[in-house]
């Protein structure tokens, strides 16, 4: 029996369908012509967002990648804000200057999407060392991909957060891809969660395709940050279903290894779980068109939305330019 309840239940249900079919409906945008840029989709990792962002609480802060439409929405973003920053509309949450790679929302603990691979992991380290030199109990999460373990801000990051016992914790979503190379190509081992014994804190493996053992991996990680035990690298193992961006069809992948992948799938598999916690179809399905209108109505409001004024043009650029 889930040591959760069934509002914590449906609440990560919500998101999951959410994170699934806002990253469908950008695509058939994307198609469209609609979508300016590019697009790094999220869709197959859902339970690794939801899972870590319900763990947390809401003044707990986390920054992403290149990748963060889901870790936006498990954090708390609006659709509305996301939708318009990615059609570069003002009313997106970086006015529309930055695009889909420059998710944020400081206000929900969004802090940035770091489109250099790494680059987050000694921030995310700062914010924490931040939280303990002000004795506040708030954690810090740096998500990043297994091409992320391979460079050098990895191991100054995760290295000072270990001797400073700073409350990170470091969720390596190891979707078996950077870019078009497989892991096996970049590394010698297998587990990327092996390396946590090199800076002297715990390295836990979790099946990134299921949303409670993320929920539990991540309670654990948080529970030993906030009380001063230091951090935790979470190899979390998935898949993104999708190219790694939408220039990039995947065909370096066989179709044997990506419906295997498939029939991992995160979503359905959680629908199925609460389905066996007594969780009734139709409250499901409930909550199912209610993410479809949500998602709609903030895509509606994306594609109406006015393009950022030329007057914007110097705005945000530095931190005393602001209006
Ligand atoms: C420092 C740096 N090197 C290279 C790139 C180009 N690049 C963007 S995403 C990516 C692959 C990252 O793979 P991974 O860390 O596994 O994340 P995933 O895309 O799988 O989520 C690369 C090489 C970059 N943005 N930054
Ligand atoms: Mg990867």
């Amino acid at each position: 029996m889930t040591k959760f309840s069934r509002e914590q239940l449906l609440k990560m249900y919500q998101l999951m369908v959410t994170i699934r079919r806002f990253e469908d409906r950008l695509y058939q945008l994307f198609l469209q012509g609609l979508v300016p840029g590019t697009l790094h989709q999220y869709q197959g990792q859902e339970a690794v967002a939801v899972g870590v962002c319900t763990a947390l609480e809401p003044d707990d802060v986390i920054f992403s990648t290149h990748r963060p439409v889901g870790h936006g929405i498990a954090k708390g973003m609006t659709l509305k804000s996301i939708a318009a920053e990615i059609m570069g509309k003002a009313g997106g949450c970086a006015g529309g200057k930055g695009g889909q790679m420059h998710l944020t929302d400081v206000s929900v603990g969004m802090m940035t999407s770091n489109a250099i691979v790494g680059a987050n992991i000694p921030i995310a380290t700062g914010a924490a060392l931040g939280f303990k030199l002000r004795g506040e109990e708030r954690v810090s999460v740096s998500f990043f991909g297994d091409g992320a373990a391979n460079i050098g801000a990895f191991h100054e990051g995760i290295n000072l957060a270990a001797v400073k016992n700073a409350p990170v914790i470091f969720v390596c979503e190891n979707n078996q891809y950077a870019a078009s190379t497989h892991i096996s190509l970049a590394m010698k081992i297998e587990n990327i969660a092996e390396q946590a014994a090199s800076y002297g804190i715990p390295g836990q493996i979790v099946d990134g395709m299921d949303v409670i053992a993320v929920r539990e991996i991540t309670q654990q990680a948080i529970e030993r940050a906030r009380k001063g035990d230091g951090p935790t690298l979470i190899e979390a193992k998935t898949y993104r279903y999708m190219g790694h961006s939408r220039g990039d069809p995947g065909q370096y992948r066989s179709e044997d290894e990506i419906s295997n992948w498939r029939s991992l799938d995160p979503v359905p598999k959680f629908r199925a779980y609460l389905l066996d916690q007594g969780i009734n179809g139709q409250m499901l399905k409930s909550v199912e068109e209610s993410v479809d209108d949500a998602i709609s109505e903030a895509l509606d409001y994306a594609l109406a939305a006015p393009d950022p004024h030329p007057s914007e043009l110097y705005s945000h650029v530095y931190a005393n330019s602001r209006k």
